[in-house]
């Protein structure tokens, strides 16, 4: 891995060496203008954050550094008789900026299977809660607990400059990622399959150990797991859980308070939690029409009911992207190769006929089409993970990917603490008056 930790060591020192050009001789440089509205409203569309890992376009959606998934699931390193793209691999060319050779992400691989040790007071922390609890805060309280590790901030309060930050935010961030699929592992095994837990195995690659921990054995479900673990990885910079893990890792928490922080933020219905209601949502409406496949009429008309009770349709819409997510088209590519027939699937293709046209039709929503969330349920309750309360978690173990290879860069650059200004509505009816 070092050699790795010293790639990333130049490209930092090269990239920070033209930031600090950037500022210096364009530090006044306006990029936009920001109305009242957006101020209210989110702040949507202000240009407010820097993030290298994935940048993301309204119409083409996510690029990884400069990678769009279809590039990404021919380019990047397979397992071997695979077709999916290893996640290794994206984490590397998020850290690096480069695509990754095999032995990159072999490196990788067995730098995490190496790692993977996870200390018992975290699953005795997990144990303490009730069986009842939410897969995302056991989740949450997991890494909390898994925060005794933390050498970032054992090597803070000894004292080290500031130039060494990134370096211990590295390993934490690589321990973190090694860990994070045992944790998850355990927490599905103890709520849903009687606490019978199944240890690692080092040989496999990251997303398939986690798979195997699971309880799965199908070379299908492996793939899957490889796909979904990719395409959730990142979505640039401000989704709720990349800001917030970047926000609370700004005031130099370390990785693990900031993951954890991050991890609260996806646990949000409008946010990750959309993983779950998606599928929640299907099964209410087959439950509600009888069971079966229901007829286009029929979904026509739940869609309506949902938004007529003030609800929203989960898995369409979104902040940035204003065409189809390309991460929603790489599931229904994946499905259509390995279970064009499956009846859930079939519904998920038949709601994407009818959501948008309703969507656009009642001219609300910005985005009338489907994102990520849309389609993921359908294809794991196929492999038999019909556990959906779980799902959020499988996208945190994902997103981690991302949103620490992130941290690491906000070391590495040396970013502020982040605080912006806030004013009260009275300021606000003052400045608009011209007062
Ligand atoms: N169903 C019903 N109404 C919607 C939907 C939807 N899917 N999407 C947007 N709207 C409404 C939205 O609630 C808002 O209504 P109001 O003015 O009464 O507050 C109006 O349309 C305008 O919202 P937008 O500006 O289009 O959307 P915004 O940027 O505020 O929010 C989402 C984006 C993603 C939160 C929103 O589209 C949504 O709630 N979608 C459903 C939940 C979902 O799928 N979330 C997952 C997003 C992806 N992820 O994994 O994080
Ligand atoms: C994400 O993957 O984070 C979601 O699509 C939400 C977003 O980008 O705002």
């Amino acid at each position: 891995m070092s050699y790795i930790k010293d790639k990333f060591k130049v490209k930092a020192d090269e990239l920070s060496a033209e930031v600090k050009e950037l500022i210096k001789n364009h530090g006044n440089t306006k990029i936009e203008d920001v109305t009242l509205a957006q101020v209210y409203q989110g702040m949507r569309g202000i240009t407010g954050l820097v993030t290298e890992t994935s940048l993301l376009d309204a119409n083409e959606g996510i690029r990884f550094r400069g990678y769009s998934i279809p590039e990404l699931r021919e380019k990047l390193p397979k397992a071997p008789g695979g077709k999916e793209p290893l996640p290794e691999g994206l984490f590397y060319l998020m850290l690096i900026g480069e695509l990754p050779t095999e032995a990159d992400v072999q490196t990788i691989s067995s730098v995490l299977g190496r790692r993977s040790h996870v200390p018992n007071h975290v699953f005795d922390a997990i144990d303490a809660l009730p069986l009842t609890t939410h897969p995302m805060t056991m989740f949450t309280i997991a890494i909390m607990a898994l925060q005794t590790e933390s050498l970032f901030a054992k090597a803070y309060a000894e004292g080290i400059n500031k130039k060494d930050y990134w370096s211990y935010v590295f390993e934490d961030s690589l321990n973190l990622i090694a860990r994070l699929p045992r944790v998850a592992a355990y927490i599905y095994r103890r709520k849903y399959k009687g606490g019978q837990h199944i240890q690692p195995n080092g040989e496999l690659d990251w997303a398939s150990n986690f798979a195997h921990m699971l309880g799965y054995t199908d070379d299908a479900f492996n793939e899957l797991m490889r796909l979904y673990m990719v395409i959730h990885a990142d979505h640039e910079g401000g989704n709720v859980s990349a800001h917030t893990t970047h926000l609370v890792g700004s005031a130099l928490s370390d990785p693990y308070l900031s993951f954890a922080a991050g991890m609260t933020g996806l646990a949000g219905p409008l946010h990750g939690l959309a993983n779950q209601e998606v599928i929640k949502w299907i099964l209410d409406m087959r439950e509600e029409l009888g069971g079966g496949m229901p007829t286009k009429d029929q979904i026509e008309a739940y869609v309506r009911k949902t938004l007529a009770d003030g609800k929203v349709v989960p898995g369409y819409g979104h902040a940035v992207l204003r065409k189809t997510d390309p991460r929603f088209t790489a599931q229904m590519e994946f499905a259509k190769t390995h279970l064009p027939n499956d009846e859930l699937v079939r519904i998920v293709w038949m709601v994407y006929d009818t959501v948008p046209g309703i969507l656009t039709e009642l001219g609300k929503a910005k985005n009338p089409w489907p994102n990520v969330d849309a389609h993921s349920g359908a294809l794991l309750v196929h492999y038999g993970l019909v556990e959906y309360e779980f799902y959020t978690v499988l996208f945190g173990v994902s997103r981690a990917l991302g949103v620490l290879a992130s941290l690491c860069w906000d070391r590495a650059l040396g970013l502020s603490i982040e605080r912006p200004k806030s004013v009260t509505t009275e300021w606000m009816k003052l400045f608009v008056e011209g007062k």
